[in-house]
């Protein structure tokens, strides 16, 4: 098995090791991330870390040498495929972060890209290198690459193939934090600004920002009502309040 599910504390942690080939995401390992998903959503961890394995790449996109000699509409169903895996990525209970330790280009980085947050160690490098092979994204980067940087550095980085290093990624809020030392540790310490609060809430704070990133603001707020009702209803808004009210630390128990 290329990726391996394993547990750092209140963390899942996901590893894709292939390094001999800068863990390039083959269908076949596209499948495993599918089923490391499913068993990642249905665990108690409160956020999900993914890397690769070695010092040199996080993951350096779809396997180019597997993509060769496919006719069209296998391409297509590749595509579907890639598409479908990484939004369940985005859609998971709990929230994810890209722990990027080295290469992140293609497949790699729009694998990174559907994680909640993306941390980066300082050698790392990321880019959509796809129209250097005569080819554009596949896996999520036209959508999720303007959404997080803008139209136009997007359309320079898809229409050139220029990777960025992670002092501009951070610059232009393609990841959240440039990371020193151990990547996990460090990932792990990041996560802790969040995963002490309610799961739910954090969960109806996603859903709110991505469900109406593509709408009209006076339709945008709508969700934002329903769905912030729903985290009042929930027992755990009830104990912030409390907690507040007590001077005390809240226990939030994703209820
Ligand atoms: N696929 C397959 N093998 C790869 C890949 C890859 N994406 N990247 C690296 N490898 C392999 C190399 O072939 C090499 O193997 P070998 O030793 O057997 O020759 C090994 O990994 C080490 O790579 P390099 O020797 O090239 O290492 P360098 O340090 O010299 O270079 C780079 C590192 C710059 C990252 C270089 O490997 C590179 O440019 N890789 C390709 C990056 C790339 O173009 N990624 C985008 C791929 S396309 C994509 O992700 C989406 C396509 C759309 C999909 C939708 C349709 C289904």
């Amino acid at each position: 098995m290329v990726v391996q599910v394993s547990r750092r504390e209140e963390a899942a942690l996901i590893t894709l090791n292939r390094a001999q080939a800068l863990n390039a995401l083959s269908f076949a390992i596209l499948d495993e991330l599918d089923a490391a998903f499913d068993e990642v959503a249905s665990s108690d961890a409160r956020v999900l870390l993914i890397t690769g394995a070695g010092d040199k790449a996080f993951c350096a996109g779809a396997d180019i040498k597997e993509l060769r000699n496919r006719d069209t509409l296998s391409q297509k169903r590749g595509a579907e495929k890639g598409q479908a895996v990484f939004s369940r990525l985005t859609a998971l209970p709990m929230p994810s972060v890209a722990v990027i330790n080295g290469y992140a280009f293609g497949g790699g980085l729009e694998l990174a890209m559907a994680c909640t947050f993306r941390v980066a160690t300082a050698n790392a490098r990321m880019g959509l290198p796809e129209i250097k092979l005569g080819l554009i994204p596949g896996y999520g980067g036209t959508q999720r690459l303007p959404r997080l940087v803008g139209e136009a550095r997007a359309l320079e980085m898809i229409m050139t193939g220029r990777a960025v290093k992670s002092d501009e990624a951070e610059r232009i809020g393609l990841i959240n934090r440039i990371i020193d030392g151990d990547p996990i540790e460090k990932a792990l310490i990041f996560s802790r600004e969040f995963t002490g609060y309610s799961l739910p809430a954090l969960g109806f704070a996603r859903s709110a920002v991505m469900r109406a990133l593509d709408l009209p603001v006076a339709e945008g707020v709508k969700i934002e009502a329903d769905l912030s009702t729903l985290a009042f209803g929930m027992k755990d808004a009830e104990e912030g309040m409390a907690a507040f009210e007590d001077k005390r630390k809240p226990e939030f128990r994703d209820e």
